[in-house]
């Protein structure tokens, strides 16, 4: 199946819920009026856009449509394509920088954050088999040694995409895992080392310290490496990712975002306010559960996908 048409059949519940209702709406008003704006409001707020990201598109619509004389209630939706399309392409700085040239010579470490269950482990099976695809030596760092079940489950993408890992027993402490691997990582010559981490524990202050630990030991194992803290958020949390995002990128500096689970979720539309909100950049979308069902963010695809009949 094409790249596109796997994109937008990820995507079919958020189509349902906003193009399909944006259209419906269009279709049954004879003239722009308030009531129209006040309905449009209800559909993107529904398909889980971010009420402040609401108001500023159907003020900038409103101001659009006096200026250009605008009557036609079928032309607002190459206007809202359009200003959805600008929102969700602010922020281009989508590649991961494993993947960049300038630090092709370097060991890029990519320190995988985020609330339990929102699909790290699995996202780092994914980029671990995507990087290898690019031709890089890859190895895993089992830094989730929270849950006993967690290392299996990395071991087992580990062998799947057929990259080394380096894991304790359950219970060690993360940042000794993360130091044996960045050692490993320098003598077997990896180009990328992925670290998982522990999503839960036992309160909130715990989690973010260890994240620091991690990341303290990183700095000094590792003061070289081109560090990049990826933060994991499930799309079918809706308005709470934003949330979710904020509180991370208080304690560690979040380089970019992975938001899984879209096909799973109508919920979709917190996509463009993640993108028009926050500075941070979305980089991969995962709209499955297959080794393949990563895919680099590209928010004019997204769109394009949505808005395709
Ligand atoms: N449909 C769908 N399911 C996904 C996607 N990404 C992950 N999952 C599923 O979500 C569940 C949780 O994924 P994990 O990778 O274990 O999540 P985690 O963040 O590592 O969870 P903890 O280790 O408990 O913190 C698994 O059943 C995955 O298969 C996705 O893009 N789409
Ligand atoms: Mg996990």
């Amino acid at each position: 199946m094409s790249f596109f048409r796997r994109l937008k059949e990820g995507l079919s519940a958020t189509k349902e819920k906003l193009t399909k209702q944006i259209d419906k709406l269009l279709a049954s008003f004879r003239k722009i009026d308030e009531e129209l704006f006040e309905q449009l409001e209800e559909v993107l707020i529904e398909s889980d856009i971010a009420i402040d990201t609401v108001m500023q598109i159907t003020e900038q619509l409103k101001q659009e449509v006096k200026i250009n004389n605008i009557s036609d209630p079928k032309q607002i939706r190459d206007l809202l394509k359009k200003k959805l399309m600008d929102m969700i392409t602010k922020n281009s700085n989508t590649t991961l920088n494993a993947l960049k040239d300038d630090y092709k010579d370097k060991l890029n470490i990519i320190l995988v954050v985020g609330v339990n269950g929102t699909g790290k482990t699995t996202s780092i099976g994914k980029l671990a088999g995507m990087l290898t695809g690019h031709n890089k030596k890859v190895l895993l760092a089992a830094a989730d040694t929270f849950r006993a079940a967690a290392s299996e489950q990395l071991i087992e993408w580990a062998k799947r995409t057929g990259v080394d890992i380096v894991a304790h027993k359950s219970g060690a402490d993360p940042g000794a895992v993360v130091y044996d691997a960045i050692h490993a990582s320098v003598k077997r010559g990896a180009d990328v080392l992925i670290c998982d981490t522990a999503g839960r524990l036992h309160t909130k202050s715990n989690l973010m310290e260890e994240l620091k630990k991690i990341s303290r030991v990183i700095g000094k194992e590792a003061p070289d490496a081109i560090v990049e803290t990826l933060l994991v958020i499930d799309a079918s949390a809706g308005q709470n990712s934003l949330v979710q995002a904020r509180v991370f990128n208080e304690y560690v500096k979040i380089d970019g975002i992975i938001l899984t689970k879209l096909d799973g979720t109508a919920k979709g539309g917190m996509v463009i306010s993640i993108c028009n909100e926050l500075d941070i950049p979305v980089k991969y979308i995962g709209i499955g559960e297959k080794a393949d069902d990563l895919r680099p963010f590209d928010g004019k695809s997204f769109i394009e996908a949505l808005f395709d009949n």
